[in-house]
């Protein structure tokens, strides 16, 4: 029985033989109707806009059912190799529109809303965003989920169910605040809540030796504080397969043991009242974009999720095969999305080893065999480092395990490279000095049997430098691959004017195979097809200047060139490179230097970490310098800046479209890929930037008439270092000399001397490591080819064109086909289909 606690009850067949759901409007719509009045008792009088989301969001979920399932159920069947993405982030951004575009009910459901006197856009965006996520690397995660499914492949993915995402940004007097993101306060209709299938996870306590039935030292982990791990899935439907992949992220709640001490002593609240502590675990997202934070809490966040999902998939592979772990590796693989789940090594040693009595050699193998490790910066500021001693508390088992693991490593080591103690030093998984730490990267290669970086350059620079050591013992192991985005999201959902114009042209086999974008290239040259392109793209820019005028106040004429930059803000990725751009036009307006001046529109957004200072001060540069810029009347026509509050994937949705000039201009050596430099180029803006992560493979594809290159590249960025002299810079270049005066004159900031300070040592610093000054010169001429060529409209229309045209090599679709052929090697199944 599929009950297992019915003793009167014999559940048949028949309970489960459902009729299929409606797919067509009126029978979409009488469910909707349905789900609106009587499971949500709403009527004409409801008050808010939130309940036909639901109902909505419910009439979908529905449809996914049976074929979640049907996937689970062939997934079982094949006895196929299978992959967890584990991952502390999912940034999935809202799941309406694409359930609706992959189940391809959209067109279907925006009809009979229409009918019932409904917008589907407007009920849409009652949706909030899924932000369990920083940027790029959770953002990454849900594309590949996209792609999985839409190919096929039996992928898992494993994550946190943060109760609080993403910060809000609110913008006040031009400083970040930031707002608690409750985004499940109405409830979440997307996921289905599996307390059966609850892990119990221990923290703190102590080791000791026993002796197990056979006669070997085995290891207890004893007097441990447990919390359960709650699973909820997430269906993740592919693109108009039939197929639907889970996402389980796990809630942290209390075990029923209470402290019996406090108890007894009649303290029944106050011993209620601890387990709160427990339930923190999945409180919140760590805000801190690429920069380590060292709190123990986030260490829980790792270990509560790394143990989770290993005992989960552990729980199904002795349910399906026994305590036989002879295939394990043969059919399973773990991805770790970075570092922030690489204790998973340690982990699944553990239980091999403890839990199911495997003696090392066989668990190292398994395990060795099991994990992959992908890399996503070079920061320095980034790599995770965690103090034995903290370890060692919270963990102590773990801490055993990675010492042991480091001895055999070592002597690894010691063996390939007799008396280098330099390098055995180099290459500990312990660091030593005054606080002793653990390397996770480290621990991340030497457990893994793959190791990626995410764009040609970011994985060549790992060999060559971060992981050099590494590569000389395992050249093999490392590899690279690019990253993607996945084309539903960010072209046929997120641009239905481009969608239709493609379809018109080249059919749909695009959006499963992004490559026929090729088919493009050739209609540049067609006058007729450009006013098409063009058409559809000021409908873009209007949409986004709606957007721009609704929460900026800040009118953007379309005809201006849209110049955006939105992403996380990072000194390394240098938005403080764009705003003295900025300032530069601003002085050449005073100058009444606008000879054939290309009127532009600068958009920029971004959070920055709450406890990144430098960040925030740019924030407030950014919105002083465009209070100015916009209030000047001598830049009308000519130049807007806005500040764009709150950017999150649901505004990309908007911004991608409707972008002219996309800005990815990172310091080289710095950007390990980028994906919103994808995003953008699918949707036809072209490229400024500089040589870094992928952007050189994006002008590789387009052709370097089709982007506007500048600045220094990584060799020379540290070639330059020891000499970088920014005070010469400045001196030799007028333009910039005049820019920097004008920021140190205090124009910018009249009423509050000083809050620029900071910025202006940064700038004119020998030390600083992102080089402002030492490409502002090339950037400004990039620029100016970038007007240049957008006062040619056909040109740029054909730049545009082309820019999309050669956009195939980012889908998505073609990184995780890389990371199926190359490391995970699994065989896509599908589900029986229904009827
Ligand atoms: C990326 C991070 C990151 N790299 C630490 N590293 C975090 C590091 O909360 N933390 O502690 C969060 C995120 N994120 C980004 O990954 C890279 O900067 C991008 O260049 C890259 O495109 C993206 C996806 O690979």
């Amino acid at each position: 029985s599929p009950f297992l606690d019915l003793a009167k009850s014999q559940p048949n067949d028949r309970l489960f033989d459902l009729p299929p759901l409606a797919m067509d409007g009126a029978g979409l719509a009488e469910d909707f109707k349905r789900y609106f009045a009587n499971t949500f008792g709403r009527d004409r009088d409801c008050r808010s806009a939130y309940y036909p989301y639901l109902a909505l969001a419910i009439v979908l979920r529905d449809r996914m059912m049976e074929r979640w399932k049907r996937t689970r159920q062939a997934q079982d069947q094949a006895n196929c190799k299978r992959t967890y993405y584990l991952s502390l982030e999912f940034l999935m951004g809202r799941a309406l529109g694409n359930a609706m575009l992959n189940l391809g009910l959209s067109d279907t459901i925006e009809k009979s809303l229409l009918n019932l006197g409904l917008v589907l856009e407007e009920i849409g965006d009652n949706e909030p965003d899924a932000g369990l996520g920083n940027g790029g690397l959770g953002r990454l995660a849900a594309c590949f989920l996209d792609s999985c499914a839409t190919l096929q492949l039996p992928v898992k993915g494993y994550g946190l169910r943060y109760e609080y995402g993403m910060f809000r940004q609110l913008i006040e007097n031009g400083y970040q605040i930031e707002e608690p993101d409750h985004w499940m306060r109405e409830g979440n209709p997307w996921e289905l809540e599996r307390p059966e299938y609850t892990q119990r996870i221990q923290f703190g306590g102590r080791t000791e030796f026993y002796r197990g039935a056979d006669g070997r030292s085995q290891v207890r982990w004893v007097d441990t504080q447990d919390v359960l791990a709650v699973p909820f899935d997430t269906p993740i439907p592919g693109y108009l397969n039939e197929t639907v992949n889970t996402l389980r992220l796990w809630k942290a709640a209390a075990t029923d043991e209470f402290d019996l001490r406090e108890f007894n002593a009649g303290s029944y609240p106050e011993s209620v009242a601890q387990k709160n502590d427990a339930e923190h675990i999945t409180m919140v997202l760590y805000p801190n974009d690429a920069n380590e934070c060292g709190k123990e809490l986030r260490l829980r966040q790792q270990y509560f999720l790394a143990s989770a999902s290993i005992k989960d998939v552990i729980r199904e592979w002795t349910r399906l095969n026994g305590p036989d772990f002879s295939s394990f590796a043969d059919k399973n693989c773990f991805q770790l999305n970075d570092t922030h789940p690489a204790i998973s090594v340690a982990e699944l040693m553990r239980q091999l080893l403890d839990e199911h009595g495997l003696e090392w050699d066989r668990a190292w193998s398994i395990t060795t065999r099991t994990m992959a490790y992908t890399n996503h910066t070079l920061l320095p500021e980034a790599l995770e480092r965690w103090p034995v001693r903290l370890f060692g508390h919270l963990l102590p088992r773990l801490l055993e395990v990675i010492y042991e693991i480091n001895a055999r490593f070592l002597s690894e080591v010691a063996t390939k490279w007799p008396g280098d103690l330099d390098r055995q030093r180099r290459m500990s998984l312990i660091e030593e000095g005054g606080e002793p730490q653990v390397r996770m990267a480290f621990l991340a290669i030497v457990g893994s049997f793959s190791v990626n970086g995410v764009a040609e350059l970011h994985s060549r620079l790992l060999r060559g430098g971060l992981f050099r050591d590494f590569y000389e013992l395992w050249p093999t192991k490392f590899n690279n691959k690019t990253n993607g985005v996945t084309p539903r999201r960010w072209l046929v959902q997120c641009n239905p004017g481009l969608r239709d114009l493609l379809n018109d042209e080249i059919g749909e086999g695009w959006i499963r195979q992004l490559e026929q974008l090729e088919r493009l290239a050739p209609r540049a040259e067609n006058a007729t097809f450009r006013q098409r392109w063009r058409a559809m793209r000021q409908g873009n820019k209007q949409r986004l200047a709606d957007l721009v005028k609704e929460v900026c106040g800040i009118d953007f004429p379309i005809e201006a060139l849209f110049d955006v930059q939105v992403k996380r803000i990072h000194e390394y990725k240098r938005q403080l490179l764009n705003v003295l751009h900025v300032m530069h036009l601003y002085l050449r307006i005073k100058d009444g230097d606008t000879v054939d001046w290309t009127p532009r529109c600068v958009l920029i957004g971004g959070k920055a970490a709450p406890g990144y200072t430098m960040a925030k001060s740019i924030i407030k540069l950014i919105n002083n310098v465009a209070n100015v810029v916009n209030a000047d009347p001598a830049t009308a026509g000519r130049l807007r800046l806005a500040f764009i509050p709150s950017y999150r994937v649901s505004l990309m949705e908007v911004i991608a479209p409707g972008t002219d000039l996309s800005e990815q201009i990172s310091t080289a050596g710095k950007e390990a890929s980028g994906t919103g430099n994808m995003k953008f180029m699918m949707n036809g803006a072209v490229t400024i930037g500089t040589l870094d992560g992928a952007n050189i493979e994006i002008r590789d594809q387009v052709g370097d008439e089709n982007f506007f290159l500048f600045g220094l590249t990584a060799e020379e960025v540290e070639g330059l270092r020891p000499h970088y002299d920014p005070g010469a810079i400045i001196a030799g270049d007028r333009r910039l000399r005049e820019v920097m005066h004008l920021l140190e004159s205090g124009h910018f900031n009249q009423f509050e001397p000083g809050i620029f300070d900071a910025i202006i040592h940064s700038i004119r610093s020998p030390h600083d490591p992102w080089m402002t000054a030492a490409d502002f010169g090339s950037y400004v001429e990039a620029h100016e080819q970038a007007g240049h060529a957008y006062r040619d409209q056909e040109r740029w229309l054909r730049m545009s064109i082309l820019n999309c045209a050669h956009s195939g090599r980012f889908s998505s679709d073609r990184t995780i086909s890389e990371y199926n052929e190359d490391i995970w090697k699994m065989m896509p199944v599908a589900p029986l289909p229904l009827e």
